[in-house]
């Protein structure tokens, strides 16, 4: 841990790369691996060894020796919003406590997120601004702290309540415009504030050869669908945002407060919303996170460790999921304390940890892959099994050319076939569908799975796969993480649409 912490602190130095950093963490992961590593005891330490970061928000009046202990990544909670540092003219003004935050990050070898360029809430001055002010707003602050922020949530909370899958009827989203009228403002002639301040910040971060990467942050996104099994809109929205704007956008954060809004709860197909978010290229964070103890009806798990673990989990498994950070060290302290949310209770610098915290900290210590037991010795020397990889895949797209395959010496191998099963999960007018792909006998290096959509039916969204099309005869084609596929195992990829897809006869072929 403290040999990446100092390679860390060297590489910050020297402004490289965010990416770099956490492949230096990845490939540290992939030593700590072996069986005789120690478990680490703090959580930036478990963390720094999977290959991610984990932080906390924090406050300069609350920067007690935990924060540097067991985070390694800083958000400031309030300290870099508009209403604390922004002008009315888009200059800056009040950032001695963003400074102090910054500057503790700093000398604790932690990453800082910047929070919070353009949102409709805290406002302040800026409130009512045109897109100028919030570009002057936005370059004054990206340069302030230049390469010293890690990560910039550009835009914040873009999308409206109640899984509408709408951009917010609020300032500064009511300067959007719909040139064509054809429902969504991607299109050259539109406006679009999320557009136009992403490509600002870009222009920026380019400008002054900053490591810094820019964000989209929301809540209520975690889930591919909500309660009820309907499809999660806001994610839908979310997603269609970072896929246009992919030039732009480096990360997005799932904000992750997990309540009994039945949007905001944890679902079965967190890790697979991550996953397809990922799969465009750009890192997922959970970015501020708290689990309500009490969720009544709507948790997918027994209570609040348990929930933890499995959001904990759902990251891990996914590399690009790159950092986790909760929102407050202690119960107490948090901005929903009612919810007793956190890893610790207690406060004012003297904390205890609770069950959650230790159930986080043996899940980071797993490490991003969870090999199930098997059950029977393998009977010669198998091929190696195929984890998704422990480091983070590199920022450029997967390789669109499948692996090599070695030709046969002499006589041909035997057939390497796989076959496919779908599960199901539908509403009236959408489905999001599962594919488990099972090798044969043998080993597969790649495969494609081919199915028959019903007229009508229409692909919107594929994780873990890519798709030749989205209606009639499509076929998905593994990934790089999850083409190889030992004998008899099994790997998973989705899709979701709408339509029905009920009856679908999944034909896979193996290479
Ligand atoms: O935790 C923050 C709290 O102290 C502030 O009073 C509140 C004001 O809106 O903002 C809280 O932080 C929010 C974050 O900036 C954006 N996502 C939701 C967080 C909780 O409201």
């Amino acid at each position: 841990m403290t040999g990446s912490l100092r390679q860390r602190k060297r590489l910050t130095r020297t402004a490289l790369p965010a990416a770099v950093l956490l492949v230096v963490s990845g490939a540290v992961a992939v030593q700590s691996t072996a069986p005789a590593a120690a478990a680490e005891t703090t959580l930036r330490a478990a963390a720094a060894k999977a290959g991610l970061f984990f932080g906390v928000a924090a406050s300069p009046n609350r920067l007690y020796p935990i924060v540097g202990q067991e985070f390694n990544q800083l958000t400031p909670e309030n300290d870099m919003k508009p209403d604390r540092i922004a002008t009315s003219s888009g200059g800056l003004q009040n950032t001695g406590g963003a400074d102090t935050l910054v500057n503790h990050a700093q000398s604790n070898n932690m990453l800082v997120r910047g929070h919070t360029l353009v949102w409709h809430s805290q406002a302040g001055a800026l409130q009512g601004a045109s897109q100028a002010t919030l570009n002057t707003f936005i370059g004054n602050a990206i340069n302030r702290w230049g390469s010293k922020i890690a990560y910039w949530d550009v835009v914040n909370e873009a999308l409206e309540d109640n899984n509408t899958g709408r951009r917010r009827n609020q300032w500064p989203h009511t300067m959007n415009r719909d040139a064509n009228g054809d429902g969504d403002y991607f299109d050259a002639g539109d406006t679009d504030v999320i557009r136009d301040s992403f490509i600002r910040a870009k222009q920026v971060v380019q400008a002054g050869g900053y490591s810094t990467k820019l964000c989209i942050n929301d809540y209520d996104v975690e889930g591919l669908t909500v309660q009820g099994g309907g499809p999660n809109r806001k994610a839908n929205a979310l997603y269609d945002i970072v896929r246009t704007y992919r030039q732009y956008i480096d990360c997005v954060g799932f904000q992750s407060h997990f309540n009994d809004n039945p949007n905001s709860i944890i679902t079965n197909d967190l890790q697979a919303n991550i996953q397809r978010f990922a799969d465009l290229g750009v890192e997922v964070h959970l970015s501020e996170v708290d689990i309500d103890d009490d969720l009544s009806n709507n948790d997918i798990g027994a209570g609040q460790a348990e929930n933890y673990r499995k959001v904990v989990r759902a990251c891990l498994n996914v590399p690009k999921c790159t950092g986790i950070t909760v929102w407050g060290i202690s119960d107490s302290e948090s901005w929903r304390s009612s919810e007793r949310g956190l890893l610790f209770t207690g406060g004012n610098g003297n904390y205890q940890k609770k069950a959650a915290y230790h159930a986080v900290l043996d899940e980071l210590n797993k490490g991003r892959t969870t090999t199930p037991p098997t059950t029977t010795p393998p009977p010669t020397t198998p091929p190696p099994t195929t984890p998704p990889p422990t480091t983070p895949p590199p920022t450029t797209p997967p390789p669109t050319t499948p692996p090599p395959t070695t030709p046969p010496p002499t006589t041909p191998p035997p057939a390497a076939g796989c076959s496919a099963t779908v599960s199901l999960n539908s509403w009236p007018g959408g489905f999001v569908a599962t594919v488990r792909v099972t090798a044969g006998t043998s080993p597969i290096r790649g495969w494609t799975v081919q199915v028959t959509l019903p007229a009508g039916t229409t692909v919107t969204g594929t994780w873990s796969a890519t798709a030749s099309g989205a209606s009639g005869s499509v076929q998905f084609t593994n990934v790089s993480y999850n083409g190889a596929v030992n004998a008899g195992q099994s790997t998973e990829f989705g899709f979701q649409g709408t339509g029905t897809a009920t009856g679908l006869t999944p034909v896979c072929t193996a290479s």
